[in-house]
C-alpha cells in the first residue's frame, strides 16, 4: 500500500499574519497630472462610456455627447473610481475611425464630464492625435489597447505630458485577432508582451510610477486563452506593475452560458470577484452599481474592512 504524501502546511500565527499582510498592493501607485492614487486598500473600478454608434453592448445609446455626459455623471454615482472614454469600436472587424470623427466623438464628453466629475478621466484610443487632444481637454489617463505598437508618436507623447498610460495585450489587431488566436504558452507570452512594451515605454521616458498593464481579456483569444488568463492573474500581478482587468460582458462569458451581452451581469461579476482575487488593481466594467457592490464584499474578504485589524 502506497503512502499519501502528507506535507506540511502549517504555518505559525506570526507566518500567517505576514502573508495576509504582504498580500495588500499598499504601495501601487499611479501618479497622474493631478492626484497620487493609491492603489491596494481596494480594488479600484473603471466605468466604461462607449461613443459609438457600433459598440456590442451599449453602442449607439451613447452617441449623443449630453448623453455620455449624463451617463459618466452617473458611473461615478454609482461608485465608478475613473471612467474611460472612447471612440472606436474595438469590436473584431469593427471599421477603423480618423482622428478627427474620433476626436468629434470624444472631446465634447471628455470636456463635459472634465467640469463635472472629479474623478480621474482616461481615454480609449491608440492613436497619439486623439490622445493629445484629450489630455488637452482635461483627461488624465490614456488607455491604448495596442500597448503603443500602433502609434509611433504615442510613447513620446505620454513621457512629454507625463501621464499614466494602460499597456494591454492584443494578439494582432482589431481586425484580424480574432480569426485564429494561437498561443504555446498564453500566459508566458502575455507577460513577455507585457515586458517588452514597458520596455518601449520606459526607453521612451515614460516614468514607472505611470505604468498599468492588462491582460486584454478578448484580444486576440479564445475562451480558453481566456480562462487561462483570468486564472493567472498573480503571475501578471507579481510583475509590480497595477493590473487592470476588462472582462465585462465580453465574448468568453456567452460562451460559457449561452448568454447575449445583456444576459452577462452576472457572468461579469463572477470574472470581477476572480480577477480581484488574482489580483486585479482596477476592474473596467460597464454594470458599475453592481460592479462595486461585488467589487465591495470580495475586498473585504482580501483585505478585511477599512481600518480594521488584519
Ligand atoms: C469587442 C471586444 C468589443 C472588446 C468591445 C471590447 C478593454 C479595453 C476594451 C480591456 C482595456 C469592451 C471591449 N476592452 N481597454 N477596451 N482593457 N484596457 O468590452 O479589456 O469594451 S473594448
Amino acid at each position: 500500500m502506497s503512502e499519501a504524501k502528507v506535507h506540511s502546511t502549517t504555518l505559525s500565527a506570526n507566518d500567517f499574519d505576514k502573508r495576509l499582510q504582504s498580500l495588500p498592493a499598499d504601495d501601487y501607485v499611479i501618479q497622474t497630472r493631478h492626484d497620487t492614487i493609491a492603489l491596494g486598500p481596494r480594488t479600484w473600478l473603471m466605468g466604461i462610456i462607449n461613443v459609438t454608434p457600433d459598440s456590442f453592448y451599449d453602442g449607439g445609446k451613447r452617441f449623443d455627447p449630453a448623453k455620455a455626459v449624463a451617463d459618466g455623471i452617473e458611473l461615478v454615482e454609482a461608485g465608478a473610481d475613473m471612467i474611460d472614454i472612447g471612440g472606436e469600436s474595438t469590436r473584431p472587424g469593427a471599421p477603423p475611425v480618423s482622428v478627427e470623427e474620433e476626436l468629434r466623438r470624444v472631446l465634447p464628453v471628455v470636456q463635459g464630464l472634465r467640469r463635472t466629475v472629479k474623478v480621474p478621466i482616461s481615454i480609449d484610443t491608440y492613436k497619439a492625435g486623439v490622445a493629445r487632444a484629450a489630455l488637452a481637454a482635461g483627461a488624465d489617463i490614456v488607455n491604448d489597447i495596442s500597448a503603443l505598437r500602433f502609434d509611433p508618436e504615442m510613447a513620446a507623447l505620454l513621457a512629454r505630458e507625463k501621464v499614466p498610460v494602460v499597456l494591454m495585450h492584443m494578439q494582432g489587431t482589431p481586425r484580424t485577432m480574432q480569426a485564429e488566436p494561437r498561443y504555446t504558452n498564453v500566459l508566458g507570452e502575455v507577460r513577455d508582451f507585457l515586458e517588452a512594451q514597458i520596455g518601449v515605454a520606459l526607453e521612451a521616458g515614460v516614468e514607472l510610477k505611470n505604468i498599468i498593464v492588462d491582460p486584454g481579456i478578448g484580444f486576440g483569444k479564445t475562451l480558453d486563452h481566456n480562462l487561462i488568463l483570468l486564472r493567472g492573474l498573480p503571475a501578471l500581478a507579481s510583475m509590480g506593475y497595477p493590473l487592470l482587468v476588462g472582462a465585462s460582458r465580453k465574448t468568453f462569458i456567452g460562451k460559457i452560458l449561452g448568454a447575449e451581452p445583456d444576459e452577462r451581469l452576472e457572468g461579469s461579476l463572477a470574472a470581477a470577484v476572480a480577477a480581484v482575487f488574482g489580483g486585479a488593481h482596477i476592474i473596467r466594467a460597464h454594470d458599475v452599481k453592481e460592479t462595486c457592490r461585488a467589487v465591495r464584499v470580495a475586498d473585504a474578504i482580501r483585505f478585511g474592512m477599512p481600518g480594521a485589524q488584519r
